[in-house]
């Protein structure tokens, strides 16, 4: 099949899945042509069968904004065309899936492809709520002929919020590369991070105020009291200033390293101990996948669809939103139970393999690839 895959190209959940997806169908012979405003942050090397088209944006002195949602519906259109697309998949509904629906309304009368939107998160919970969006949103999912929800959580919020019928979001999970997340990875940084042997604790994430980092810096802050530890901060965005200030507040700045953005997380995952993630709504929560292939059990709030990713008393321990000193304990004690930590590491391990390794879900965006075509699966 010749797929369009439109996605944010930033560091975020949706464009990683987004590029893992279209690397992993390239590999199974599918012809891939990715169509964003910039090469994907993971995509990184030469991968035969995909191809990338950038959305080029004119700046005009009449436009004080980009009109980005048209640039991409001509890309996307152009694409289709040019290539033969078969399908559309789109991540993120806005607008995504508004320029998807617009593309294919300007093939008029020439075959368009089905469009398949996948839903990541605020797009449905936030952005798409937003009362300016919310028809906007309503609509191009409605438009598009197959829609996914990366957790259950987030498939229900879809149908009680935006009133689309149950039978018309199917959960397909996020997925992980096992072989690429991994635990012990070589080279290991724990050396540069805790000269001293201390254990490491790791957070990944955009530094949204969604996210709470500010949490984790307390939650790190109490358990250093009792173990030592050292914080590893990856990622950037609005509240990282918060963060460090927060650091520097509780005077634990010279123990907490803030590396900003990194492309290859995996590598730093890998000699983590323990993962906090401490958002106060995480519709899957990739960042915590991530953490567990590579065999880091996972402290974090019971939000959204984390629960469905990381099995409280197996592989992490999840606690209330703002639980902060709950966190703390869960994390010393996982840190000070050599036994306990063992058990969770193996399990979080098999958990990643067993239930989301791409060579799980990836069938299943291909099965309904072909059910949009009108294909048998499989
Ligand atoms: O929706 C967002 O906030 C952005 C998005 C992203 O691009 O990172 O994150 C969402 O999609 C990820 C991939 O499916 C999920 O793992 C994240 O949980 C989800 N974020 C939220 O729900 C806050």
């Amino acid at each position: 099949m010749k797929i369009g895959i439109t996605c944010y190209p930033t560091y975020g959940g949706s464009g990683a899945v987004a590029t893992q997806l279209g690397i992993s169908l390239a590999a199974h012979g599918h012809e891939i042509h990715f169509i964003s405003y910039a090469q994907p942050f993971r995509l990184s090397g030469f991968h035969e069968r995909v191809y990338f088209h950038e959305v080029e944006m004119e700046r005009y002195p009449l436009f004080e904004h980009s009109h980005y949602s048209l640039a991409l519906a001509a890309t996307i259109h152009d694409t289709a065309l040019r290539e033969g697309l078969d399908i559309v998949h789109v991540h993120y509904a806005i607008p995504h899936a508004t320029s998807a629906w617009i593309a294919c309304e300007m093939l008029n009368g020439r075959e368009a492809p089905p469009i398949v939107t996948t839903l990541h998160g605020t797009d449905v919970t936030l952005v798409g709520m937003h009362p300016s969006f919310r028809e906007l949103t309503r609509f191009s999912i409605m438009r598009s002929q197959g829609v996914t929800a990366v957790s259950e959580f987030l498939r229900d919020v879809t149908v009680r919020d935006f009133d689309v019928p149950a039978e018309r979001v199917q959960v397909i999970p996020n997925f992980v590369d096992t072989e690429l997340f991994k635990p012990d990875p070589g080279p290991c940084h724990r050396q540069v991070f805790a000269p001293a042997g201390e254990k490491v604790v790791t957070h990944v994430s955009n530094f949204r105020p969604v996210k709470r980092v500010t949490d984790v810096i307390d939650a790190y802050a109490r358990i250093r009291e009792e173990v030592a530890a050292r914080l590893v901060m990856v990622g950037d965005g609005p509240d990282r200033p918060r963060a460090a200030e927060r650091a520097r507040e509780l005077g634990i700045a010279r123990d907490v390293v803030f590396l900003g953005k990194h492309a290859s997380v995996e590598e730093l995952l890998g000699c983590a101990d323990l993962f906090l993630l401490t958002s106060d709504s995480e519709s899957f929560g990739l960042a915590a996948l991530e953490a567990l292939s590579c065999g880091v059990p996972v402290v974090g709030y019971r939000a959204g669809g984390l629960p469905e990713v990381v099995s409280h008393g197996e592989n992490g321990m999840l606690v209330p939103v703002g639980a902060v000193d709950e966190a703390a304990a869960a994390g010393i004690r996982l840190l000070s139970d050599p036994e306990m930590a063992a058990s969770f590491r193996e399990d979080a391990r098999e958990a990643a393999v067993e239930r989301f390794a791409i060579d799980r879900v990836l069938p299943r965006y291909e099965d309904l690839y072909r059910a949009m075509l009108g294909q048998a699966a499989e």
